[in-house]
């Protein structure tokens, strides 16, 4: 018997016995010869692993692969190539990793991008990963839709004015939350070694239909004569200016000293939230726990709000929907596996893991479980909203008329009186 050794993700995936005997010496060897220095963490883990090759052939149904068998993709998707039963109908590709977008390489980091483009679903948002060295400025801009910012690693410092000339300059630290607001201007820059954040927009088509107004830009389609009357400077003030600076640049850091005689973005005006800092709200189902980021506690966060949530390992976001609109996901670290169900008996089951972007439709009714029994899972809950919200399947059920609710399901009213009537939100694994 011929097994192939794995990453531990693979421990997810079921498969039958016929598969788990089968040979397929070329898969491996194409396998194999694909795998890159780049893979060398996935392999070392993978030597204690002696997972099979998946094949889609769950339940005697399906057939063994003869060709275009793409190993890490199926082990990274066990429920596309072996979908659960329950699932059914036409549901759209919900997902997409940022390791399949296109790398927009700076001197002093990188972008990279998630678009309707990529994931035609995600008409709500757009997102980008952006990566800062020490010292590096992603450059001075405004857009014309708001900008939500996450920080994932390091710390950045970001300096933001409105109209009003308040001013604030705050350092970002990983798990803290920006808002911009469209048209209001600001800047990034690198403070660590190595920095990174998760920006989302609130337009999928943002390439298409909206713009970044870099600073340098404007400064160079300006005539020189009109940037002197305008600044009160000499006409060859900018004549050294980058064309163009790009993105992002190489800098030296700044230590953040500025004032404003129009005071500061402070407490319900501020644009920056210290999310690190804000006590996680443990999940009433003893399956982890949840900071909840909204109007409600960053006032100007209007449009784009977000949860962080953390599962604990075999513990469930239990079955739920959001009643105001569509949710973009980011799967920062983990092993988890979604059904989104869209009415209509059309379901289709998703595997997600790091640097995974997901869309859930609106009012879709979708659970995530965390499929490692030994790692917690990190992700984020985006809205496009003011507020997060959810229903609780369970909640619905324990609070409508047992009477009713037996009838429906065809199950005795102890049943329904043993639902839990408060939100769960997230399900411990059972002992
Ligand atoms: C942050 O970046 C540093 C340097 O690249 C890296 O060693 C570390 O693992 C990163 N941390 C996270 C949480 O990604
Ligand atoms: C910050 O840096 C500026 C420019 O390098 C310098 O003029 C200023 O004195 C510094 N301020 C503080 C508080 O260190
Ligand atoms: C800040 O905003 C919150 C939520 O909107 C509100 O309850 C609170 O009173 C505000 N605080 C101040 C000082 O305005
Ligand atoms: C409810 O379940 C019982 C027991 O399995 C079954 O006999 C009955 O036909 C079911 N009722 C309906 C309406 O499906
Ligand atoms: C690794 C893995 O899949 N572990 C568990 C994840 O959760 C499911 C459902 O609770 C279990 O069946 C798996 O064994």
């Amino acid at each position: 018997m011929k097994l192939l050794s794995l990453v531990g993700v693979l421990a997810a995936t079921t498969i039958t016995a016929q598969a788990a005997t089968a040979e397929k010496p070329q898969a491996v060897a194409s396998w194999q010869k694909r795998q890159s220095k780049h893979l060398r963490p996935v392999l070392e883990v993978s030597k204690r692993s002696t997972a099979p090759i998946p094949e889609p052939t769950e339940n005697g149904l399906g057939g063994m692969e003869d060709e275009g068998q793409n190993v890490p993709i199926e082990l990274q998707n066990p429920d596309a190539l072996n979908p659960p039963p329950t699932d059914a109908g036409n549901v759209v590709n919900l997902k997409w990793n940022f390791g399949l977008s296109n790398q927009l390489l700076s001197k002093g980091g990188y972008i990279r991008e998630q678009l309707v483009t990529d994931l035609p679903a995600s008409t709500d948002f757009a997102a980008a990963q952006n990566h800062l060295g020490k010292g590096s400025i992603r450059q001075m801009h405004w857009h014309d839709i708001d900008e939500w910012g996450y920080v994932t690693n390091g710390t950045v410092l970001i300096a933001m004015v409105d109209e009003n000339g308040r001013n604030q300059v705050a350092r970002a630290t990983a798990g803290d939350i920006w808002y911009f607001p469209k048209g209001e201007p600001h800047v990034i820059q690198g403070l660590e070694d190595q920095n990174e954040y998760l920006l989302i927009f609130d337009n999928g088509n943002f390439n298409a239909e909206d713009t970044t107004f870099n600073v340098d830009d404007w400064l160079l389609h300006t005539p020189p004569e009109v940037l002197a009357k305008n600044f009160g400077l000499p006409s060859n003030t900018f004549k050294n200016t980058p064309n163009p600076f790009g993105s992002i640049n190489v800098g030296v850091s700044s230590n953040g000293s500025v004032s404003s005689p129009f005071g500061q973005l402070t407490g319900n005006a501020s644009w920056y939230f210290s999310a690190s800092k804000m006590e996680a709200t443990q999940a009433p189902g003893g399956g982890g726990t949840f900071k909840r980021v909204d109007s409600r506690n960053f006032p100007i966060s209007q449009n784009i709000v977000a949860q962080i949530v953390e599962i604990k390992p075999r513990a469930l976001r239990e079955m739920h929907w959001h009643p105001n609109g569509v949710e973009w996901l980011y799967f920062q670290h983990g092993n988890a596996r979604a059904t989104v169900w869209l009415g209509a008996a059309n379901a289709r089951t998703f595997d997600f893991t790091d640097g995974d972007t997901a869309v859930f439709p609106d009012n879709s009714g979708h659970y995530i479980e965390n499929l490692s029994d030994t790692e917690t899972l990190t992700y984020l809950e985006v809205f496009h909203s003011n507020v997060v919200e959810d229903v609780s399947l369970t909640q619905w059920l324990a609070l409508t008329p047992p009477d009713i609710v037996a009838q429906v399901l065809n199950v005795s009213t102890s049943v329904v009186n043993a639902l839990k009537k408060e939100k769960q939100v997230i399900v411990a694994a059972a002992q």
